[in-house]
């Protein structure tokens, strides 16, 4: 330890001595080198501080590099009823929508696009069913081949279980929707597209067998075509209803494609010619055969539209809530929130205890699945949401 030093030089290595994080001790220690003065007696002590210095920062890189394969999440868990992915451009206001839906901030708004490098996360409570919703980085044009994350960003809304796609009405949501449409296409994401009504099982003999052909709606020749194609010989091809060509490639790509709900979100409606070009869309999607019913309007900032469209997120995830009573008729505080495709008494008994099904007699139910309130159900049958549910076990 150097003598002829200044006490202020001192006193910042005592604290350097001190700090207990990388980061604190490279503060400490550049501060100690500038009060160190240039004259020669201590030009050795210089000297062995900026190389403690440097090895210092070495450390805290080698640190951050730890933490970023660690702590970096891109596949957010799954928490609570439901995963709700938010998309779109650069700017479209998302982590905005982000901090409207779940009412907290927490996403960061800035001025500037490309604002959010990994996920934000938020929670959103509808009367009792909790959706997660993840504000992902833009979409853009080439995402679908790796821009902008786009690899990572595409893999974590195949992951949830919905998504929210966010046009701007302050610029160009026309080519806004049609630019992550297409990435999402390209990347073998459905949006609001039903499983074609075609099954294809392979056989070990016997060729190319079609069942009910006439509801492809192409030349038949192309089915036998595109399986011998992807070396199929021998299938047996099932058709249930109209399938186009498009949905035929997917049934037998079946593996790599995902359908997933989503919900169309024109946002800055309190911008000046907002309402001309939200009328545009709307016009836009219809004619072109978007898979939207409907555009929702809303302005994240006044959080106009903001209630209207907690509720078509709702709807679109086909999840419903139910309410169980007591054997004192008691209606419980928090509902049972029913999956998609799993909404009958069988799901809610298990839901509240697997044991309950050994020993099940019945349920009665009120709401709007019943003819009357209280009206006696078995197992099969299919709840509505608000439902309240009483189990005789
Ligand atoms: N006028 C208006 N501006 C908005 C609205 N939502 C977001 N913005 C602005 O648009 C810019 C981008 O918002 P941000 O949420 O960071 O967009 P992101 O890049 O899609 O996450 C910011 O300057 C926001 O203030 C809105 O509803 N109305
Ligand atoms: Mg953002």
């Amino acid at each position: 330890m150097p003598a002829n030093l200044p006490p202020e030089a001192l006193a910042a290595w005592e604290r350097y001595l001190e700090a207990k994080t990388t980061q604190e001790k490279i503060r400490c220690l550049q501060e100690y080198i500038s009060l160190i003065p240039h004259h020669k007696g201590v030009e050795k002590e210089l000297r062995s501080a900026k190389i403690r210095l440097a090895k210092l920062k070495e450390e805290l890189a080698k640190e951050r590099a730890r933490a970023k394969g660690t702590g970096e999440r891109w596949l957010v868990p799954k928490e609570h009823d439901a995963q709700v992915t938010i998309i779109g451009m650069p700017n479209s206001g998302k982590s905005n929508l982000l901090n409207a839906l779940v009412d907290a901030e927490a996403s960061k708004v800035a001025d500037y696009p490309f604002t959010t490098t990994k996920p934000e996360v938020g929670v959103m409570d509808l009367d009792g069913a909790l959706i997660q919703i993840v504000d992902l980085p833009a979409i853009i044009e080439g995402s679908s081949e790796g821009l902008n994350n786009g690899t990572r960003v595409l893999t974590a809304i195949r992951n949830s279980d919905g998504s929210v796609l966010v046009v701007d009405l302050a610029d160009d949501p026309i080519t806004q929707l049609k630019i992550v449409f297409n990435e999402l296409k390209k990347a073998n994401i459905r949006l609001n597209m039903r499983t074609p009504p075609v099954k294809i099982q392979k056989t070990g003999a016997g060729g190319i067998q079609i069942l009910d052909a006439h509801y492809f709606t192409e030349e038949k020749n192309l089915i036998k075509e595109i399986l011998n194609d992807r070396g199929i010989i021998n299938a047996v091809v099932t058709f249930y209803g109209p399938v186009n060509l498009e949905e035929f490639l997917d049934a037998v790509n079946e593996q790599s494609v995902s359908r997933k709900p989503c919900v169309l979100v024109a946002n800055k409606g309190d911008v000046q010619g907002s309402l001309a070009k939200f009328n545009q869309l709307n016009e836009f999607v219809k004619a072109n055969n978007y898979p939207f019913q409907k555009v929702i309007g809303v302005s994240a900032t006044s959080r106009k539209g903001i209630e209207t469209l907690k509720m078509e997120i709702f709807r679109s995830l086909d999840i419903i809530r139910v309410y169980t009573r007591d054997s004192r008729n008691e209606v419980a505080q928090r509902p049972l929130v029913l999956k998609k495709g799993a909404h009958t008494v069988k799901d809610a008994v298990e839901m509240v205890s697997k044991k309950f099904l050994k020993t099940f007699r019945f349920a009665r139910v009120w709401g709007t699945s019943v003819k009357f309130d209280g009206e006696r159900v078995g197992l099969d049958h299919e709840l509505a949401d608000r439902d309240q549910i009483r189990i005789y076990a």
